[in-house]
């Protein structure tokens, strides 16, 4: 293996650069394995390469030009022509592909990293964007309230048509399929589809407010497209799309041909960026969708069912909510190049009394997204999602929750039933 740790090196305004943590295996120095990792994820392999020349290492060669023994972290700079502009698969083939199976790293993760302006502009990057959804939904001056249709899966086309039509006449801006639910024996996506879309109609009629139904069209890429295209026949404004059980490659294919903005979900996300010494960070990840094109990204709620720390959410929604201009390569900081802005997603054990919490940590610009929170009220999917709608209007006039529900009996129930 030649050499590549140059701590003198200074990365370069076109260099891609990558953040690991790494634990080598036992007797070795964090030095030689950052060296091996800066090999295998470019040009080179565990033996010397008679068919890499001089001249070919030399143009192309990684550098880890820093290296924290401490925490264990280092910084390497990549020559952007490794990589294919527009290839998400193909660059995390290299900086987070066969690395994470070296025998010599007991542990790796990828914590962030940093393209530079060609890369960045070869991905499409939202269609719609936060502002583009607010347009869509006619909303500019709170966070947006979504449902997720309970339970799971279960429920016919009828059963789930009536969640949907009582979720948005109560105040839910958004309607989602859940994870688990594409095309069931018992509810077809076909079927499902105009059927929600028919009691969306009938909601915007009734309410005089827009509405949106994010469809999950997860499944093989013939099937997404065949799904797509049912969602745009049927009318439909939005479609939703599991971003690793459905790939990146895929998703690239999707937002090329989509007209309409995609909710990403991310279920299987914990197996990357939940053990904190593996995998990859979810900031990574959120930067990736957003690159590829997500418009709305799940990225965790505090206080919430699901692991993560407010800092944590807190970074990444800054990160994919961020127009930052100019790269800084010592706080590695993406420069976006206006791409549009990803919106976050607060879901995972949301309800009413966190409301408050979530506005004040999270700000205006999220999707607040509740299944449970609003299927099990005690009275009621309509009441659930007025109470959630009175927890956002409180928050937005600073009243506290308590206050407000002396006055909205939905809100008293939810505070009643699950606290604050
Ligand atoms: C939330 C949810 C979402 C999770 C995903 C669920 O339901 O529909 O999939 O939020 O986690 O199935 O758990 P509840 P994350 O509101 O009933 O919890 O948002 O962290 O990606
Ligand atoms: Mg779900």
């Amino acid at each position: 293996m030649n050499k590549y740790v140059d701590l003198k090196y200074k990365p370069k305004e076109d260099e891609l650069i990558a953040k690991y943590f790494v634990e080598p295996i036992n007797g070795k120095s964090l030095e030689e394995i950052a060296n091996h990792i800066a090999g295998e994820s470019s040009i080179d392999t565990w033996s010397s390469i008679t068919t890499l020349s001089e001249s070919m290492r030399k143009r192309l060669m990684p550098h880890v030009y820093k290296i924290d023994d401490k925490k264990k972290i280092i910084e390497i700079a990549y020559n952007s022509e490794l990589f294919e502009e527009g290839n998400m698969s193909q660059i995390l083939s290299a900086i987070a592909g066969n690395i994470y199976g070296m025998s010599l790293v007991k542990n790796l993760r990828l914590l962030d990293f940093i393209l530079p302006e060609n890369m960045v502009k070869s991905f499409q990057g939202p269609q719609f964007g936060i502002k583009g959804v607010r347009k869509i939904l006619n909303v500019y001056d709170r966070p947006l309230v979504g449902t997720i249709v309970k339970p799971k899966v279960g429920l016919n086309v009828k059963e789930h048509t009536d969640v949907g039509y009582k979720s948005w006449i109560g105040g839910c801006d958004a309607v989602k399929d859940d994870e688990n639910l594409t095309s069931m024996k018992f509810n077809k996506f076909e079927e499902r589809i105009p059927s929600m879309l028919n009691a969306m109609d009938k909601a915007i009629n009734e309410t005089g407010e827009k509405k949106v139904y994010f469809p999950n069209i997860t499944g093989p890429y013939d099937k997404m497209v065949e799904r797509y295209d049912c969602v745009v026949e049927s009318g439909g404004n939005y479609i939703m799309y599991d971003i690793l059980t459905a790939g990146f490659g895929a998703l690239q294919g999707i937002r090329k041909m989509s007209k309409l903005p995609i909710h990403g979900h991310r279920a299987m996300h914990g197996a990357l960026t939940r053990n904190k010494k593996m995998g990859m960070s979810m900031l990574a990840l959120a930067k990736i969708s957003r690159l590829l094109g997500i418009d709305t990204l799940h990225i965790g709620a505090i206080f919430g069912k699901m692991e993560g720390s407010e800092s944590e959410i807190v970074e990444i929604e800054n990160e994919i909510e961020s127009e930052t201009k100019r790269a800084s390569r010592i706080a590695l900081k993406q420069p976006w190049y206006r791409m549009k802005k990803t919106m976050a997603v607060a879901s995972g054990g949301v309800y009413p009394g966190v409301v408050p919490k979530i506005i004040n940590s999270m700000g205006n610009d999220i999707v607040i997204q509740a299944g449970g929170g609003i299927s099990a009220h005690k009275n009621g999917i309509v009441d659930g999602s007025k109470a959630m709608r009175q927890a956002i209007e409180a928050s937005m006039q600073n009243i506290s929750l308590n206050d407000y529900a002396k006055k909205h009996k939905e809100l008293k129930i939810a505070l009643e039933q699950w606290g604050e």
